[in-house]
């Protein structure tokens, strides 16, 4: 199955990758160039190897869809993967009153004591963000994330591009185009981003009545986020497929910059000596077409039977 391809990646990395510095001077082993083919009709690419959680990829998703970028909608999904960017902006601004949260992330993982505060300011952070709509107005947007690139593009003449909509209805139109691309990569915003996009672009190809995808990404920690990046973009050429009356093709994951970091190599040796498992299925309510309309009760993952989840350190 496509879980193989992962692997494998895996294998070459630790093997063959470079001993490299990176921003977060965690260190990394890391190749750059690779790819990996996922043909999605022999079923979902969610790694059985450990547990990958499919209700924070799929909500972060739709949120992504629906050019969100307010992380309200994800909190009312109990998905907290983007909290952190959003509290940061609150506890430097002036209305935050409660005590110094500087490096939050270094030092809640070091000092228990600090820890505790931290959760605390969190869980107030959140029920504000969930509560309070000037609150989340102000705080709960994170500005130019993927939503806000792939839906309300800002050009130059102060109007917006849907980048996801036009691809879709040219998909519908003029299958054979070879301009099926949505960027996220927009040179202007990145000196202003925390994180500048990892998934730089992607692209769409329809053939054989098959709708395929694939992704450039520039940057992959591939223990960590790429199980991630794959199920969500093949999550996401299976909703185009399904509004476009397509059948799934392959997702085609490409990477820059891919590297294990050096605290992660224990957690891969582990995953590495796993036997993988049938993959699952991924089934979607026939009766929502728009992919602008899904809900996560539209979406239902059949089969998926993983081995245990494997914990890992995030270098931030
Ligand atoms: N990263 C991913 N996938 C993602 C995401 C982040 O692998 O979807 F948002 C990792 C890649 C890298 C780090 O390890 O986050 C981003 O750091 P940098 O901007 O220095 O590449």
């Amino acid at each position: 199955t496509g879980e193989q391809a992962y692997l494998k990646l895996c294998e070459e990395v630790l093997e063959h990758g470079t001993i490299k510095g990176d921003r977060t001077n965690t260190g990394t082993h890391s190749l750059f160039g690779y790819q990996m083919r996922f043909d999605l009709s022999e079923g979902f690419p969610l790694l059985t190897t450990k547990l990958v959680p499919f209700r924070l990829i799929a909500s972060e998703l739709l949120w992504f869809i629906k050019g969100d970028s307010n992380i309200r909608y994800l909190l009312e999904h109990n998905n907290n993967i983007w909290n952190e960017w959003a509290f940061k902006k609150w506890i430097e601004s002036e209305q935050y009153d409660g005590p110094d949260m500087t490096d939050f992330g270094r030092r809640s993982l070091l000092d228990e004591a600090f820890n505790a505060q931290y959760r605390e300011q969190m869980d107030r952070f959140k029920q504000l963000v969930l509560t309070d709509d000037g609150f989340a107005k102000r705080f709960g947007d994170l500005g130019s994330v993927y939503g806000k690139q792939w839906r309300a593009w800002q050009t130059t003449t102060n109007q917006t591009i849907d980048q996801l909509n036009d691809v879709i209805e040219t998909i519908k139109v003029n299958p054979d185009s070879r301009r099926l691309i949505v960027s996220a990569w927009n040179p202007e915003d990145v000196p202003n981003m925390a994180l500048p996009p990892c998934h730089t672009m992607f692209q769409f190809y329809v053939a054989d009545g098959k709708l395929s995808c694939q992704l450039y990404q520039r940057s992959g920690d591939i223990f960590l986020g790429v199980p991630f990046n794959i199920a969500s973009y093949a999550l996401l050429t299976h909703l185009i497929a399904h509004e476009c009356n397509l059948k799934v093709g392959d997702f085609i994951h490409t990477l820059g910059d891919a590297h294990i970091y050096s605290n992660h190599k224990e957690q891969v040796l582990t995953q590495l000596s796993r036997e993988p498992k049938s993959l699952p299925n991924l089934k979607l309510n026939p009766e929502k077409k728009s992919v602008f309309d899904f809900e996560m009760e539209d979406l239902a993952l059949e089969g998926y039977d993983p081995h245990p989840s494997i914990k890992a350190p995030v270098a931030v």
